[in-house]
């Protein structure tokens, strides 16, 4: 085989494997999604909360039915209203929603919601319905809402639409309750009681926040071993193998002197005080 035609074999092979590789991409679709909008909300005792149900990239979508549960003791349902996607073309639909055997105290709405008639299914993103609920109590105050019995279906008969189904959190804060640190997290509910975390994050899931837990080790006390694991990790940022995110304490995606200073001012006592269980 001449040079020539070496080159021109391996140009033939390139393109050939890369329009292969591209097709294998394009084939695959996007999972269809169901997830309540906001999925995290934080508002007070007495408001009024609205929870938009959005369905992402549907195909030939023309019915949904799913149990609803929430915490009855924090929300209390006030409404249902259909949404945009299924009555697109100008076909007609039917929404119920009602509580699981009648019982308010269920925690649980029931929803149907369906295109009528010879009508095709819907396909794209969009809103299925919007749920409104008043906020009554702040029962150690995060109440997430799922769903349950959930289906999609499709226009032809027996069709069901594969879909993940996401759930969603609501933290209540009241302001009749202890905020020390007044980052709107009561105490009975702060992982870090003292340090204003609004968002609570806690990578090791100790129940100390990031933020008032140098205790890298979970020894319960702040010492040479969890700064020789800051050590480890000292200077790598989230794109480096050794970041390690229980040694960012402050979340700014590097391990580094803000942190160092945490370590510091915690060094011989205790993490939190928090959820943990450090005695
Ligand atoms: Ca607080
Ligand atoms: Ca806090
Ligand atoms: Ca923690
Ligand atoms: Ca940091």
């Amino acid at each position: 085989m001449t040079a020539k035609k070496q080159f021109k074999l391996k140009v033939f092979l390139t393109v050939s494997i890369y329009c292969v590789v591209i097709a294998a991409i394009s084939s695959v679709d996007a999972a269809t999604t169901v997830t309540p909008v906001p999925d995290s909300l934080n508002p007070q005792v007495g408001a009024t909360v609205c929870v938009q149900i959005k369905v992402n990239d549907a195909v030939d979508l023309y019915a949904a039915g799913f149990d609803f549960s929430y915490n009855p003791g924090v929300l209390d349902y006030l409404s249902a209203s259909e949404g945009a996607l299924l009555n697109q073309n100008d076909a007609s639909t039917i929404m119920q929603v009602w509580y699981l055997n009648g019982d308010k105290s269920s925690g649980k709405m029931v929803v149907g919601i369906s295109r009528l008639g010879n009508s095709p299914g819907v396909s794209g993103s969009g809103t299925l319905l919007t749920l409104c609920f008043r906020v009554i109590g702040s029962a150690c105050p995060v109440c997430r809402y799922e769903f349950e019995n959930a289906s999609l279906e499709g226009a032809e008969q027996d069709s069901k639409l594969d879909a993940i189904w996401n759930s969603a959190k609501l933290k209540v804060y009241d302001p009749n309750q202890p905020d020390f640190d007044r980052d709107r997290i009561n105490d009975a509910c702060d992982n870090c009681t003292l340090q204003a975390n609004t968002d609570q994050r806690d990578t090791d899931n100790d129940g100390y926040g990031n933020i008032c837990d140098p205790d890298i080790k979970n020894d319960c006390y702040v010492n040479y071993g969890d700064l020789a694991l800051l050590k480890a990790a000292f200077g790598a940022c989230t794109d480096n193998p050794k970041y390690n995110p229980n040694a960012d304490f402050d979340g700014n995606g590097c391990v580094n002197y803000g942190d160092l200073a945490i370590l510091k001012k915690y060094f011989g006592k205790k993490p939190g005080p928090g959820l943990g269980n450090c005695k």
